[in-house]
């Protein structure tokens, strides 16, 4: 199969990087160009098929004494990490897809590296909702150029579980303790505050329905969730790709789940030569900045 340009349809646009800098998040419609898409639908449907390669949510949510039972709901929330590592199709988005310039736009970064990918499917009758967390808390990173790109691979509607951010929030500066994801409870011997509880009718709660083509871009202090899948028939397959740029250094965040692949790095070190978190883009030379 050949690799799809590494050009966006359009260009970021001055207000959405001046959103992106604001709000902490931003939606732009019809950016990725649709032989994307098609690039990723098989591995993703291959991915979620090998139970090996995701975590099945709405089991851990029974476990966890959460909403679901697995044994009478129809749908699953199936989320997995780090594809790009041993799939030419996920290696080839996150590096060579136009998403690293992208986020090298919105975070005025003159190289970008990459963090992680994700694999986020919600079938159809998935009650379980992504409850709000902030990334930054899982990602043993510290900084201000670190952010995630959610690509949704179907139409996605509050009903069938659009991603909802809290506009602004990625400005409290707080890193925030990463919870199970699906229900509330922060993760064993993790550090630092919970997420705090937010009012449903908080004016600054968005969410946000997106279109295969969109992508939405959230900084990693963000914080943010998804709802369930309502639909008995609709799916919602997303891959998020996480990136980080100039100035980030890894910091070891006690209890965030580890990465063997960086079983080398230390705190403090900056996030340049890593085979774990490879160049993915860098601003052409004499391009000035
Ligand atoms: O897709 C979801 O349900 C949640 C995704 C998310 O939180 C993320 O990619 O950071």
């Amino acid at each position: 199969m050949s690799t799809p340009s590494a050009e966006s349809l359009r260009p970021v646009t001055d207000d959405e990087v001046a959103r992106f800098v604001t709000d902490g998040v931003v939606h732009l419609p019809g950016i990725l160009p649709s032989a994307w898409l098609d690039h990723l639908t098989g591995p993703v449907d291959e991915t979620i098929a090998d139970p090996s390669t995701t975590v099945d949510m709405t089991a851990l949510s029974a476990g966890l004494g959460g909403t679901g039972d697995p044994g009478t709901v129809d749908g699953r929330f199936l989320s997995g990490v780090d594809h790009w590592l041993h799939h030419r199709a996920f290696a080839a988005f996150a590096t060579t897809s136009p998403l690293p310039a992208i986020a090298a736009a919105l975070m005025d970064a003159g190289r970008i590296h990459l963090y992680e990918d994700s694999v986020l499917v919600k079938e159809p009758g998935t009650v379980e909702a992504t409850v709000l967390h902030q990334d930054l808390g899982y990602f043993h990173l510290s900084g201000e150029r670190i952010c995630t790109c959610w690509v949704p691979l179907d139409p996605v509607t509050v009903d069938t579980g659009a991603m909802v951010y809290v506009r602004g929030s990625h400005r409290s500066g707080t890193v925030y303790r990463p919870n199970w994801f699906v229900t509330p409870g922060p993760l064993p011997n993790t550090e630092g505050e919970a997420v705090p509880a937010i009012h449903p009718e908080d004016d600054r709660l968005t969410h946000i329905p997106a279109e295969p083509g969109d992508v939405i871009v959230h900084h990693a202090g963000t914080l943010h969730g998804a709802g369930p899948n309502r639909s008995a028939t609709v799916r919602r397959r997303a891959v998020s790709v996480r990136y980080c740029g100039d100035g980030v250094r890894y910091e070891i965040r006690p209890g965030a789940p580890t990465k063997p692949h960086h079983a080398d790095v230390r705190s403090g070190d900056p996030v340049v030569d890593h085979p774990g978190c490879p160049l993915v883009w860098s601003r052409p030379l004499g391009s000035g900045r």
